[in-house]
């Protein structure tokens, strides 16, 4: 199957490492002379730009966290002018702040060549439909498979998440061949289909690019068989860049990450030390040539290991195990990432409920559902039904306003939420994948 750079897909490894050291010099030093952020930290720690010299100095440089961007909220790390950013996109803080990204022109001409990887790897060309499900607007997914779709030539249809049976329609109408969307939606298409009235063999659809969320082999498989595709993993985070970090090739065993942009790590996520070839720890990128927002270190949180193994596909990129963990408590619900962190700073800002609560995950004919059950306040739990009905209301809607998500809102008795002494726990989450 085709390369889209078999320049810098195939190098050796030599030539990566070369490569590595001096887009992290380069790094390095934009961020120490541009960012106040990372010259304070890197002076705490008794460094500058001369201290690091090849890409195995990176251990020496400090990490940096999601926290970071709130307390540096909304456009602090950025390490150019807003002049030069022409793009910003956003995805979930732990708390009230959302987590802001920006993207000067060289790093969209970047972001497009990385997921123009992506979809070549899966098999898509200038011949290919590519209906991209995923959300347009903050969220990197719409617009991220967007670019890289043109980027190949091929012809992006735009239609972005919902609206399943116009989904359909459109896939069956303009011939659709690859679908870009979340493994969940996927799944819920594939159902939806066997209950419209059009059938599979009048659809042209080959392969899916599925990311943005954990799935497993047997998730694979079943939007493998039901739609009859192959299923590709696609990862990224926001952060980083977006979708287009790491993906899989045909072989479907592992996902190549674009090493010469961004540089992996993984650790242990209580000590911080990086783990011996081969582990599962907590996976740790630098980008190397971004402009706008190069981040050191940056900790995903995301769990997996790295595979060094030579791949079929000819790709020398090392690839990272599918990742289906995280070393933190953050959900992700139909794609959207949640910090329970996030419920409960909704919740301290109403006087009428407690902070006591339960959130309740499950997934309903593959479409994730989300219920929070929370204690109404002595004060108001004598009030009308009417008055309890608006304080639900209110409280589904300030959750929404502040997660993108629906929530189904339970108000409970006060005192019925048990009490644990130890550790609380906060979520169920029933969802079998
Ligand atoms: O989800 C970017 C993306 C869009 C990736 C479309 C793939 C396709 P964020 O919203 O910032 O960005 O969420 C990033 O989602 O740290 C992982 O926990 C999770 N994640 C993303 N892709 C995968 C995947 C986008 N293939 C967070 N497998 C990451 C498992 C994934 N988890």
């Amino acid at each position: 199957m085709a390369i889209w750079n078999s320049h810098f897909e195939c190098m050796s490894r030599e030539e990566i490492r070369h490569l590595q050291s001096e887009r992290l010099r380069e790094t390095v030093e934009r961020v120490y002379f541009n960012v106040p952020y990372y010259r304070h930290k890197m002076q705490e720690a008794g460094l500058g730009p001369e201290n690091i010299n090849t890409i195995d100095d990176i251990v020496k440089l400090p990490f940096t966290n999601k926290s970071d961007f709130r307390d540096n909220y909304p456009f602090g790390l950025f390490a150019l002018p807003m002049s030069e950013i022409i793009r910003v996109h956003a995805s979930s803080g732990t708390t009230g702040k959302p987590t802001v990204v920006g993207y000067t022109r060289t790093d969209l001409s970047i972001w497009s060549e990385v997921v123009a990887r992506t979809l070549t790897a899966a098999g898509a060309g200038n011949h290919d439909y590519i209906q991209v499900a995923y959300g347009y607007g903050l969220f990197t997914g719409g617009l991220g498979l967007h670019y890289g779709g043109e980027k190949i030539g091929a012809s992006v249809i735009p239609v972005s998440g919902g609206n399943t049976s116009r989904q359909i329609q459109l896939m069956k109408d303009f011939g659709t061949t690859i679908l870009a969307c979340t493994p969940s939606y996927a799944l819920y298409l594939a159902e939806a289909l066997e209950e419209s009235n059009i059938k599979r063999e009048e659809l042209k659809i080959k392969a899916g690019v599925f990311g943005a969320e954990p799935w497993t082999e047997n998730m694979r498989r079943e939007i493998e068989e039901k739609l009859a595709i192959k299923a590709i993993d696609i990862y990224g985070l926001s952060e980083i860049i977006g979708p287009g970090v790491a993906s899989e090739c045909e072989y479907q065993c592992g996902l190549h990450i674009n090493e010469d942009h961004f540089f992996p790590e993984i650790i242990d996520p209580e000590t911080g030390e990086v783990l011996p070839e081969g582990e599962i720890g907590e996976l740790v990128f630098t980008t190397i040539t971004k402009q706008g927002l190069p981040l050191l270190r940056y900790r995903t949180h995301d769990l997996s290991r790295l595979i060094r193994e030579k791949c079929e596909c000819g790709r020398t990129l090392v690839r990272m195990e599918k990742s289906l963990g995280r070393s933190d408590d953050m959900l992700i619900i139909r794609g959207v990432n949640l910090f329970p962190s996030q419920v409960e700073t909704v919740l301290l800002e109403m006087k009428e409920i407690n902070p006591h609560y339960l959130i309740i995950i499950d997934r309903v004919n593959n479409l994730d559902t989300i219920e929070l059950q929370v204690e109404v306040d002595e004060d108001f739990f004598q009030d009308k039904i009417s008055q309890l009905q608006s304080i639900k209301n209110r409280l589904a809607n300030n959750l929404h306003n502040a997660t993108g998500l629906g929530f189904k809102v339970t108000l409970v008795e006060p005192k019925t939420i048990a009490r644990t002494e130890g550790k609380s726990k906060r979520v169920i989450d029933k969802r079998k994948y």
